[in-house]
């Protein structure tokens, strides 16, 4: 063949291949805190979902064109009449999933109703008013079988419990029936049934959302069992020697997916740590998923992820990043801040002061564990620095508005302005635990003080300055004092702007002008 055809040739060729498939991508692909992933596909776009426990708005839902890549779309619980989180320990463990045009999210409000589920056109919203079912237990998943029906699988004290339910009202047609109790690990949860070759396989999670975590898997012909267990159980851990110098730890609480173009994957929570400590929560991770001979599922061929995963993908649709900064100028906060509980809406201004964010201090604090004004996003990155700038003359010495870099009411670390006699002091306190501690107090000029939090893996670095060009150190802490280790719990740290009146609702407004975040991991 002529040599110039043969150029030709190999150049489509490539061209082809770039055009449906790339190389490579980092873990985590959904970072900062964003446990229990739950994916589903629609031709070749796909959705996630994650747990936010007592944060609202609740569940994002992310969308993604590669499994790489995601970009928030929306919450599935944005109203309060789906939402309430007075009481309980808020949304655990989400699933979606899409059926004949609709996509449905079911999940549980902890010890405040339980289960329920929201249904959509739009997976951006807006989502439906719950439909609650009567089934206690968590980690409530559904699976749409192709005769028509619909199977409730949850986490329950006897094990894996599922009964077939009525998806259009919410009721069940069956008695709950324990259908696995997973493979000796502790807390067996995490459940989801596939039919997948016209077999229906059950996987779960075990060994607790800690370092012991595990993913197994069974099998069985009848959605009700008896299930087979896969003999190479485990098939996703880091419980393991040869995982126990990952920075990625706690693998665990899987959904899978098959790809557009028939290859099959994974999203399942992990955490970064560093000296055996996490503070930026259970995140979401990516891998591969190969079917042996034998007709079960491998997971990136050993069992484990890397940060780094050297493997084929789906061809890659970057989104553009989120802009650094924010100049709340537009009339909403940007999709990806949050309210710590349901939010006193009067509480915050967009429009009071035309580009600024204005806070009112209620009587909430951040130590309470009950709502407060305070908005803020993920903490996506070990190495990030944050900054804002804030204008704010307390009318009394209970008043206080400041940065706070928040795990939960009992770890958080918070720079803030506040009122002495007649003078303004910019204070540095540490709250872990039942131990409150303020590390620095300086005075303050008249004008607006900039705030700045970095962090890298171990530390979180404070400063602040009042002419944005000269900053003073106001001290340094720990990042293993403020993570879920030392706290407990499921989530992981905020960035975000707060006030409080300490017990009495604040006379004085705290106006932010701007908010920066830069992440420094990718
Ligand atoms: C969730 C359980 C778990 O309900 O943690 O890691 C709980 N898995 O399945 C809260 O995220």
């Amino acid at each position: 063949m002529c040599l110039k055809y043969l150029f030709f040739i190999t150049l489509i060729s490539n061209n082809l291949f770039a055009q449906t498939k790339n190389f490579g991508y980092i873990n985590p692909v959904i970072a900062g805190m964003n446990p229990d992933p739950s994916v589903c596909r629609v031709g070749e776009d796909y959705y996630a979902v994650t747990s936010t426990f007592q944060w609202f708005p609740g569940v994002p839902v992310y969308h993604s064109k590669d499994l790489v890549h995601w970009e928030l779309i929306g919450y599935s619980l944005h109203m309060k009449s789906q939402l309430n989180l007075e009481k309980g320990s808020g949304i655990y463990a989400p699933v979606i999933r899409y059926n004949n045009g609709v996509f449905y999210m079911v999940t549980t409000n902890r010890r405040n109703g339980e289960n329920f589920y929201v249904t959509a056109k739009n997976p951006a919203g807006p989502w439906s008013n719950p439909v609650w079912v009567s089934q206690e237990g968590i980690d409530p998943s559904l699976m749409f079988d192709e005769d028509g029906k619909v199977y409730f699988t949850c986490t329950h004290p006897d094990g894996i419990l599922q009964r077939e339910i009525d998806i259009g009202s919410g009721t069940f047609l069956t008695e709950p029936k324990i259908i696995w109790s997973g493979t000796g690990g502790r807390y067996p949860e995490g459940p989801h049934l596939y039919k997948i070759s016209n077999v229906y396989y059950l996987m779960i999670s075990e060994g607790g959302t800690e370092y012991g975590h595990q993913v197994v898997i069974a099998r069985s012909n009848n959605p009700w069992g008896p299930f087979e267990n896969n003999p190479d159980n485990p098939i996703l851990t880091h419980r393991n020697k040869n995982a126990q110098s990952n920075i990625i730890q706690g693998v665990g609480h899987a959904d899978l997916v098959q790809a557009h173009d028939g290859s099959w994957w994974t999203l399942f929570l992990g955490f970064r740590q560093k000296g055996s400590h996490h503070h930026t929560g259970r995140e979401t991770f990516l891998a591969p998923v190969a079917w042996l001979g034998n007709g079960w599922p491998l997971i990136n061929s050993t069992g484990t992820v890397e940060l780094k995963m050297n493997v084929a993908t789906l061809l890659q649709y970057k989104y553009p990043s989120v802009d650094k900064r924010c100049a709340f100028d537009a009339e909403a906060l940007p999709l990806e801040w949050n309210f710590i509980k349901n939010p006193d809406s009067s509480a915050y201004s967009l429009t009071n002061r035309k580009g600024w964010l204005r806070l009112k201090g209620g009587s909430g604090t951040l130590v309470d564990n009950k709502q407060v004004t305070f908005t803020g996003k993920r903490q996506t990155d070990l190495v990030f620095s944050a900054e804002t700038l804030l204008d704010f003359n307390p009318s009394g010495q209970n008043e206080e508005a400041g940065l706070s870099v928040y795990h939960r009411n009992n770890g958080h670390y918070d720079l803030f302005v506040r009122k002495e006699k007649n003078e303004r002091f910019i204070v540095l306190r540490y709250t872990i635990g039942s131990l409150i501690h303020e590390q620095q107090k300086i005075k303050l000029t008249n004008g607006s003080v900039f705030l700045r939090a970095e962090g890298i893996a171990e530390k979180y670095n404070f400063s602040f300055s009042q002419d944005g060009k000269q900053y003073r150190n106001m001290g340094n802490m720990d990042s293993r004092l403020i993570s879920s280790e030392t706290l407990g719990g499921f989530v992981g740290v905020y960035i975000g702007l707060y006030a409080t009146g300490n017990g009495k609702h604040s006379l004085s407004n705290a106006d932010f002008d701007w908010f920066e975040y830069e992440g420094k991991d990718k």
